[in-house]
């Protein structure tokens, strides 16, 4: 695509102004010339190449445009008969420039906003600037439009007519049309019209429609009166606020494309979302709040970075007053679509407005999404993501997961609430009890390393979420520290080992069984060798107290939490077998008397009525679901086994099953 500027006339009705320069350098604002801004906007749209008419003072404007030092090539084409003929003669003149491409033509004293010729060039069709709001001018153009195509264009047209601005966008096709008969025009000395008179002969031959654009600034700088309306709202405009939330870790072109379409609005700031609420919504942010604060920060785009807090624009709305906020129109739909009903609200309020602009969700776009993703499995981003997700939520969930499938239930689980949230798991379990059970064995301490790391393995390949092991008593000292070493080259973040010796059982069992509660020396022991073991810091050793299980009391639990801290230990999980979370609170509330830090992990498969909110609230900082998955795929499969014996077929089954389709689903294919 290519512009055609015509800027070969006198401007002699603002004669004061242009007895030194053609009309087109007079300054709007701070250096901003008509000119400059027109050159300004063309580039920024990815215009390379300018056609200039000149003809009055042609040599200050073709010094002028180079002074600017814009990337854009210039073809400057005098009309040197500028005071005896209309611009027609200057498009006649410049006629072998203009055959090769889509043109965007406007004349040389258009003050626009650069909002209006952003969505000309995006409309497949040749259009003209107008405005259906805009009060019919006396004396300036002004178009005809029948079944919704300009038919006539001129100052003389009355009936069915609109306000229009000399702006136009012409398909190739369509221009080539108008420029033959301005040359027929021209070649038969007719030269003193408008070129909209050769396009009103040919009109039905192009479909050449009407762009709206309202109350927008459009408007030529004929008299003084022009000028000083036009000054007062480019200096608005240049005043006015762009608000727009970003909860990205990766700057593609798509954004931007939609922040390039934001800045030519006024001042852009940028909300980025807070980690928290990126997590909470999304997925986990590759990289923290600051580096994605500095990814923006630099862009010449954005004129100011802050930060968004909650997924809601409120607050900042409230605060910032933005006159418009930006978004890609992705978010009617799904789980945005309450948040965005909240931004009008509040913008209706004081007069702001909404503008949204398509979104751009292409091929390349969504495997650069999928590349983020493989990139939250690599076990140095997967590891440490547990420690962050504690420390930017206050408290985490975990899911019991025993194999790949279970694992991209972890995975893939969400459910939209109220208020655009998303709820998730933040972490996955790879429980003992589960593991041995998926394999038809005890929870004893059977299932030997290997075979548990195997399970880790099979999750690993097919989710990207931190994993959190029950390591069960840890085995023998010496053995651990390879367990440890292991656990975290794998990408593994949290191992849990509890504080018993021996053979051991399930602790839901309780004093029901014989088992062995360690020494505190002798574990204490086995935290410190571990920690020795460990290469990063990421990776978190948790120390299980089971005083409440085996009924040692309240002070040997707390007793040994403290020993265990002061051994080093990164987190204390306490376990109660309890239908009542008393105990768990006691203990908890206790701890957190002395000790404000220390990652409290807790596993409520007994007092489960009590809400994560309620834990958090008590200072705990992961709840782990330990079976749930396990103990309800049992009983369904259990029930589908036995209807296909009873009726010896699987018909009567068949509704209780997952239509093969969603399975398919649920596993894609990595290509
Ligand atoms: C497990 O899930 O294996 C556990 C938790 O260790 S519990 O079963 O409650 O002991
Ligand atoms: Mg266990």
């Amino acid at each position: 695509m290519k512009a055609l500027i015509l800027n070969s006339g006198i401007g002699s009705r603002i004669e004061r102004f242009t007895q030194f320069h053609p009309k087109c350098m007079i300054e709007l604002y701070k250096d901003e010339t008509i000119l400059s801004r027109q050159l300004k906007w063309l580039i920024d749209m990815g215009i390379g190449e300018v056609v200039i008419t000149t003809g009055f003072l042609a040599e200050n404007l073709i010094k002028y445009c180079h002074s600017l030092g814009l990337p854009i090539k210039y073809n400057f084409v005098c009309n040197s008969k500028y005071n005896k003929t209309n611009y027609i003669y200057s498009i006649y003149c410049a006629r072998e420039y203009l055959k090769d491409d889509d043109i965007i033509l406007m004349h040389g004293d258009l003050v626009f906003e650069p909002q209006i010729l952003d969505a000309m060039i995006e409309l497949p069709y040749s259009c003209m600037a107008v405005s259906t709001t805009e009060e019919l001018p006396e004396k300036d153009f002004k178009a005809v439009i029948n079944k919704g195509n300009i038919v006539k264009i001129g100052t003389e047209f009355f009936e069915h007519a609109v306000s229009a601005q000399p702006l136009y966008k012409f398909l190739q096709k369509d221009w080539l049309a108008w420029l033959d008969k301005i040359s027929e025009y021209c070649e038969n000395s007719i030269t003193n019209c408008y070129a909209e008179a050769a396009f009103n002969d040919i009109s039905n031959c192009i479909k050449l429609k009407p762009y709206d654009f309202m109350n927008a600034l459009c408007k030529e700088v004929d008299t003084e009166d022009d000028l000083l309306e036009i000054c007062q709202k480019v200096k608005i405009a240049k005043e006015r606020v762009v608000y727009m939330g970003f909860a990205t870790d990766i700057i593609h072109s798509g954004h931007i494309a939609i922040l390039k379409k934001a800045a030519r609005l006024g001042k852009v700031i940028v909300g980025i979302l807070s980690d928290n609420v990126v997590a909470s919504y999304k997925r986990f942010p590759l990289i923290p709040y600051e580096e994605r604060k500095a990814l923006l920060d630099n862009l010449k785009e954005v004129y100011q970075v802050v930060e968004q807090k909650e997924l809601s624009y409120r607050e900042n709305i409230l605060e910032i007053r933005p006159d418009y906020v930006v978004h890609g129109d992705e978010w009617k739909e799904g789980t945005l679509k309450g948040i965005r009903a909240e931004v009008i609200e509040i913008l209706q309020t004081y007069g702001g407005k909404l503008i949204e602009f398509p979104y751009t969700e292409n091929e390349k776009l969504i495997k650069i999404e999928q590349r983020m993703l493989d990139e939250l499995s690599i076990p140095d981003f997967r590891r440490g993501r547990l420690k962050r997700a504690i420390e930017m939520k206050g408290c985490i969930n975990a899911i019991e997961v025993h194999n790949g499938i279970t694992g991209l239930i972890a995975e893939k689980s969400k459910i939209e609430a109220e208020g655009g949230k998303i709820y998730q798991f933040d972490a996955m379990w790879v429980s003992s009890l589960c593991d041995s059970t998926a394999k038809g064995k005890p929870d004893i301490e059977l299932v030997d390393t290997t075979s548990r790391f195997r399970t880790i393995d099979d999750i690993m390949e097919v989710t990207t979420k931190p994993i959190i092991f029950d390591g069960d008593t840890g085995g023998l000292i010496e053995h651990f520290v390879y367990t440890v070493k292991s656990l975290e080259r794998m990408g593994v973040s949290m191992i849990i080992i509890e504080d018993k010796i021996g053979l051991k059982k399930n602790s839901l069992f309780g004093a029901e069984v014989e088992q062995t509660q360690d020494s505190i020396e002798h574990f204490c022991a086995k935290i410190e060798a571990g920690e020795k073991a460990k290469r990063t810091n990421d990776f978190m050793i948790v120390a299980r107290v089971e005083s409440l299980i085996l009924e040692k009391g309240m002070s040997d639990a707390l007793t040994r939490a403290d020993a265990y801290v002061k051994a080093g230990v990164d987190g204390i999980m306490i376990h109660s077998r309890k239908k009542e979370p008393d105990e768990i609170f006691e203990f908890v509330d206790t701890f957190r008397l002395t000790d404000k830090v220390t990652p409290i992990v807790v596993v409520p498969t007994t007092f489960n009525t009590v809400t994560e909110e309620v834990f958090q609230s008590h200072g705990i900082n992961v709840v782990i679901y330990a079976n749930q998955l396990t103990r309800s795929s049992f009983p369904a499969m259990q029930h589908t086994a036995n209807l296909i014996l009873q009726n010896h077929r699987a018909k009567e089954a068949d509704e209780l099953c997952m239509p093969i389709k969603d399975i398919i689903n649920l596993i894609p294919i990595n290509e």
